[in-house]
């Protein structure tokens, strides 16, 4: 059985760490995958990934159907648009977390409405990059109480 748990990230956060820290803090994707390796109970596998595009998200979401236990995603601004994300998501069998890095309740209005929350198994809003290694933790509790 796989044990490989796929990160995704969505539009502009390759940008993490290097624009508006007042929001989003000043550490990179790269301290989020390392961050989440060192979360990974032995055994755990990490892949981490970001795009700018829609469709290329949807592929890496095929993909992890066939070699993924478990999906994190933060969709960026895809998020609050992508009916396609959430159809992908929805071919996917393994628990899906949803983060995001600022608590977008506290924010403009049309941050309330996620797509992607109609699928995730949980949603973790507002926890900085923490958020990332929690959502690590709670798929892998998951996948192996399954087992
Ligand atoms: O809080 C989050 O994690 C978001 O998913 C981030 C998205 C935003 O559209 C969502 O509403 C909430 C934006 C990602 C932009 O990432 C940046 C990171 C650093 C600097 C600039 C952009």
């Amino acid at each position: 059985m796989s044990r490989l748990i796929t990160i995704l990230n969505g539009p502009n956060l390759n940008l993490l760490g290097k624009r508006q820290p007042h929001i989003y803090g000043h550490d990179t994707l790269e301290t989020v995958e390392t961050n989440c390796r060192a979360a990974a109970p032995e055994g755990f596998e990490i892949r981490l990934r970001q795009s700018n595009h829609e469709g290329e998200l949807v592929d890496w979401l095929h993909e992890a159907r066939e070699t993924s236990c478990g999906i994190a995603i933060n969709a960026g601004a895809y998020t609050h648009t992508s009916v396609a994300i959430l159809d992908a998501l929805n071919t996917f069998e393994g628990p899906v977390i949803e983060v995001h890095i600022s608590n977008v309740h506290k924010r403009e209005s049309f941050r309330h409405h996620s797509y992607i929350s109609l699928r995730a198994d949980g949603v973790i809003v507002g926890f900085g990059i923490e958020g990332y290694e929690a959502a690590v933790r709670r798929i892998a509790n998951i996948v192996k109480a399954a087992a």
